[in-house]
């Protein structure tokens, strides 16, 4: 059975995948930051600890076949905190891939990378790169440097752009955006399972009727979601869009419209 680590476990995903992936009785460890992780069954396998410490991070990929890394500044914040958290911890987390010849990593990248894109467009996976500010960029440098270790170390990566994965939908942007959880585990599972992934980027949304996102590619993976943000649809069309005019305009929402200064 493959060895499993998470990171970003007392995260707002990592703490869903945790669970469900225990439940599946997935051989896993669970990492988190700087809080100790409390055991959810006995004698599970958990850790915390500073990625960017290498030592940490050998703890974590010890005997791994494939990381799950959830971690880091999952929201806008000033550039130095996301320099060390989406950088530079990224890297280590990829050096030390290296080092303990882990096969595949599934990364959480974000449809922030291409938040400046109109919601009039319909993307596919070779849309260019319009992050919506320095949390998008370093996604859009996330999945430059899982594109870097498998050309030239064959650490194979699944880079997912989630969309905005909750519970269910609750403004109209989710309408389009929408990543429901059973979806995610369905493509958290394939994306650990497919055979020979090599690289590859994918969607990580729901079969929503009104997605940005045209997901072909994620046939690859043999991710089919069952969930359609549309079903909530009658609860959110006709209540006011909690989103200003400018981010209404952009794929990326709240995250485009914030510190925007261009006027022509
Ligand atoms: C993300 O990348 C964020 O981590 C999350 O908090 C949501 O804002 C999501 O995108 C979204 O776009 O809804």
């Amino acid at each position: 059975m493959k060895k499993v680590a998470l990171t970003g476990a007392a995260g707002q995903l990592g703490r869903v995948l945790r669970k469900a992936l225990l439940e599946r009785g997935t051989n896993l460890r669970s990492a988190a930051g700087t809080k100790p992780l409390e055991p959810l069954v006995d004698g599970e396998d958990v850790m915390h600890g500073d990625l960017r410490e290498p030592a940490v991070v050998d703890r974590l990929l010890s005997g791994v076949d494939v990381l799950i890394h959830m971690a880091g500044t999952s929201v806008e914040r000033p550039l130095p905190e996301i320099i060390e958290n989406n950088l530079r911890a990224l890297v280590e987390v990829y050096e030390g891939a290296r080092r303990h010849g882990v096969k595949r990593i599934v990364f959480a990248s974000s449809n922030h990378a291409i938040g400046m894109h109109s919601v009039e467009s319909k993307l596919g996976l070779d849309c260019d790169f319009r992050p919506d500010g320095f949390y998008g960029l370093s996604k859009m440098w996330g999945e430059g440097l899982a594109r870097l270790y498998w050309d030239k170390h064959g650490i194979e990566s699944v880079c997912i752009r989630i969309g905005s994965c909750i519970e269910k939908p609750t403004d109209f942007r989710h309408l389009s955006t929408w990543l429901g959880f059973d979806d995610l585990m369905q493509l958290i599972d394939r994306s650990i399972n497919a055979p020979d992934i090599g690289f590859e980027v994918v969607w990580g949304v729901s079969a929503n009727t009104r997605s940005y996102w045209d997901n072909a590619g994620a046939a690859r993976l043999g991710y089919e979601p069952r969930q359609n943000a549309e079903d909530y649809a009658a609860d959110i069309v006709g209540k006011p869009n909690p989103i200003d005019a400018t981010g209404q305009h952009y794929q990326g929402g709240s995250f485009a419209s914030y510190d925007y200064s261009r006027t022509n």
